[in-house]
């Protein structure tokens, strides 16, 4: 399994973008397996907090793509081995169906400080631009709405279009800001997403053999372009998680940017130190 895991730099980006994209993950015949299977039965809601495992239906297309070892590899280095499942949609966007301003999060009232949900989101037929695939906002993970809060916000700088081929799997942060596009082409598009909850702290998970790749902290310092003055201020937040997915409680980057709220004569002594 550990060669399918994630690097540490892939975490930073996760941790900067709150999304990875991943290209060829699910083969051509599973692809239409897969499709098949959403256009011809109803997979309603499963057990949901029951374990991952357990919950979701073997020998079939879908059943089969959620343990392919890649997606395994995803999985384990974000929520554990063990994950449990959560929910499960097949969004569809009809043929010819236009979408006006939709940006959301999907989560309401989970602000639990150190953890993630994720969301897989796999796109089983080619998606190109006129088709509509999802839209994210990268970034967006650190500041929690209440879902449809931001439904004004359409064009905010630095989304990103999920256009991509078949096969193509993103998995991202419940929180990232998202939503769906319009489909301009007479085929209606699909987009399977699968939430998990860890059942392990989520503390390096991932393959921490390159954790001081010197590239990190610039990975972590990713500009999106909505950040604005409050680039610094994302930086930290960022920094809160990344020292905790990797264990280094000290960490810090920038002129020690998270000194200006830990330095506390007296109070603190041992993290300012750190
Ligand atoms: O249809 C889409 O691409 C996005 C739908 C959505 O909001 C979601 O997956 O949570
Ligand atoms: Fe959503």
């Amino acid at each position: 399994m550990s060669e399918h895991l994630i690097s540490s730099k892939e975490m930073a980006q996760f941790v900067a973008s709150g999304y990875l994209r991943f290209d060829d993950v699910v083969p051509e015949d599973l692809c239409e397996g897969c499709l098949e299977e959403i256009r011809e039965k109803h997979f309603g809601y499963l057990n949901v907090g029951a374990p991952f495992e357990e919950t979701w239906p073997t020998g079939t297309a879908l059943g089969d793509t959620f343990r392919l070892p890649k997606m395994q590899g995803i999985i384990e280095s974000l929520v554990g081995p063990d994950p449990l499942y959560d929910h499960h949609a097949a969004h569809l966007v009809p043929a010819g169906v236009m979408r006006g301003p939709d940006m959301h999060q999907d989560s309401v009232i989970d602000f639990r400080p150190n953890y993630f949900d994720i969301q897989i989101s796999f796109f089983p037929a080619d998606t190109p631009d006129e088709m509509g695939g999802t839209f994210l906002v990268p970034g967006t993970h650190h500041r929690n709405v209440r879902t449809g809060d931001i439904h004004i916000y359409q064009h905010m700088k630095g989304k990103i279009w999920a256009s991509c081929p078949a096969g193509t799997v993103y998995v991202w942060n419940t929180r990232v800001w998202h939503g769906s596009r319009s489909n301009h082409t007479d085929k209606d598009r699909y987009m399977y997403k699968l939430r998990l909850n860890p059942t392990v702290p989520q503390v390096r998970l991932f393959d921490t053999s390159d954790l001081d790749d010197p590239q990190i902290p610039s990975i972590l310092n990713a500009n999106h372009g909505w950040e604005g003055n409050d680039h610094r201020y994302e930086l930290m937040e960022r920094v809160k998680q990344w020292r905790y997915v990797s264990d280094q409680p000290g960490y810090d980057q920038g002129e020690k940017f998270m000194r200006r709220i830990e330095y506390a004569p007296g109070e603190k002594e041992e993290v300012a130190a750190g």
